[in-house]
């Protein structure tokens, strides 16, 4: 059993309530977590604020200087990273590894290098000098979901501190996990007291009490549309800095000319990774007619051919969701499928595990057809491993279905003709397009979404932009 505390000023803290954290894969209690009230909150800020003004001071290569410093030890944990995030969430291994670990290095790495030359800006007059500077924002809130709990708590922190701010960071209350060893971390390397804060709790209580602290400047948010309006509704009126990186209902384009044996591994990926819990998942395959019976065959076969299981068996494809609950909202989805007149052509059911997975939130991937693109299935978020399918005549249908939800966050189009890919990718209303590929970064491009998949753009100077403040020094000659 693990006991996670609340990293404030340097130090672990323990709270008065705590919260329990359930392994997915069988149900068992991992960990006691803190429940952070408005209080615990006050003293995270607090340090933050306390800390500002030393940190913000530090040149720009020191801070540098502390974000490598947190990567080599980050890195030399990798492989705990990579446990503690299956163990939390019920994702596999070998994801854990490949993605998690990666990734929360890649990032502090990233930014300390890529950070480097963003100082200062010129803009000559004929009689005069703009110096553009860029100030640290302030106090920085950031709160991250579950699904990649220490990939977007990273992709937040190392922007935040190497601008210059202080941190205070509320995780997913479902997976701490990772978060409490990146405080360990801080506190190994020696960071100075107060520039990062980790306050573990629940959404309406630490993460409203951080969204709503006047002494915090800026949000940035990753989860839910429904909590990014509320995150929004409080935090507009009173000017902050705002970031939300929302929920998606992905297209993933499939026209009569991709070459389907190397296009599908790769459009099963988009649709399944991490149990279908990414934001940037392909859930909705629209196939043009001409192959539909090809393609629903191929694909079908390699979908039923996934393995669901045990995390830490590096033969899993798939394996616990994160919590019986959200397990339950998706298997409400499928019922909804089946009713909406969807046939289900595999999966669609729990898979029979033994112990002691047997007792855990596993499913199997499901991908249904048969469905109007416009019913709720098809245009509402399900975060899970089920995808559906709908055939399109022409590509102007193609991109009008593609188009066609509240969600603009990112979608995919496979063809052999790239120019024809280009041209309809340019037609799709969101934030990223990958054309014959998925999920392929380069952290130096913009990420984010259009429409109700949020607002605000991370990623390289983007993220750099949102967490500093730019300032015009006009200079006459
Ligand atoms: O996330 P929440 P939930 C989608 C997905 C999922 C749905 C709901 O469809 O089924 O959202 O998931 C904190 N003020 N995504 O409910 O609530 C919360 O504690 C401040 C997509 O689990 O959005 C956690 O730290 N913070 C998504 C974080 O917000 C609040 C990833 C996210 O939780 C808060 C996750 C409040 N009032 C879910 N209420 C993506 N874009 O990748 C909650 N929180």
């Amino acid at each position: 059993m693990i006991t996670v505390k609340n990293f404030v000023n340097g130090n672990f803290v323990s709270v008065e309530e705590t919260i329990e954290d359930i392994n997915p894969a069988t149900g068992e209690i991992i960990a006691n977590i803190p429940r952070s009230k408005a209080n615990d909150v006050e003293e995270a800020v607090h340090a933050a604020e306390t800390a500002r003004n030393s940190w913000s001071n530090l040149s720009l290569d020191e801070r540098r200087g502390w974000l490598e410093k947190i990567a080599n030890a980050l890195e030399s944990r990798s492989e705990d990273i990579a446990k503690l995030e299956s163990l939390d969430t019920g994702k596999p291994i070998k994801l854990a590894r490949a993605v998690d670990a990666a990734r929360s290095v890649a990032n502090f790495r990233f930014f300390a290098d890529f950070s480097k030359d963003y100082t200062e800006e010129k803009f000559e007059m004929d009689d005069a000098t703009n110096h553009v500077i860029f100030k640290p924002v302030g106090i920085a809130g950031l709160i991250t979901p579950w699904n990649l709990p220490l990939y977007l708590l990273s992709w937040k922190i190392a922007p935040a501190i190497v601008m210059g701010n202080t941190v205070v960071a509320k995780p997913s209350e479902l997976t701490p996990l990772t978060a409490n060893l990146l405080a360990e971390v801080i506190h190994d390397v020696g960071l100075p007291a107060g520039v990062v804060n980790i306050v573990h709790g629940l959404g309406h209580e630490a993460g409203q009490t951080i969204v709503a602290h006047p002494k915090v400047n800026l949000i940035s948010f990753t989860g839910g549309t429904i909590t990014g309006k509320k995150v929004a509704e409080t935090a507009s009126p009173m000017f902050k800095k705002l970031s939300l990186e929302l929920g998606g209902k992905n297209a993933t384009i499939v026209l009569d000319d991709a070459d389907l044996d190397s296009a599908i591994p790769e459009i099963a990926r988009s649709g399944f990774l991490n149990q279908g819990q990414v934001c940037l998942c392909g859930s909705r395959i629209l196939i043009s007619n001409n192959i539909w019976d090809k393609f629903i065959e191929k694909f079908v076969n390699f979908i039923d051919g996934m393995k669901v299981g045990d995390p830490s068996s590096d033969e899993s494809d798939l394996g616990a969701l994160v919590s019986f609950a959200h397990r339950d909202k998706v298997e409400s989805y499928i019922h909804l499928a089946q009713r909406e007149g969807g046939e289900i052509l595999c999966g669609g059911e729990r898979p029979n595990l033994a112990s002691p997975f047997d007792k855990g939130a596993f499913l199997r991937p499901t991908v249904i057809s048969n469905l109007d693109y416009q019913s709720r299935t098809a245009t509402e978020e399900i975060f899970g491993p089920v995808v559906t399918l709908h055939p399109f005549e022409s590509e102007e249908e193609a991109i009008e279905m593609a188009n066609c939800t509240d969600y603009g966050l990112a979608g995919s189009v496979w063809t052999s003709d790239l120019v024809r890919g280009k041209k309809i990718s340019e037609k799709i209303e969101t934030g990223m397009v990958w054309v014959n590929t998925w999920l392929h970064r380069d952290l130096r491009v913009p990420f984010g979404g259009v429409k109700d998949s949020g607002v605000g753009t991370e990623g390289g100077r983007w993220s750099l932009g949102f967490f500093s403040q730019p300032v015009n020094i006009c200079v006459k000659d």
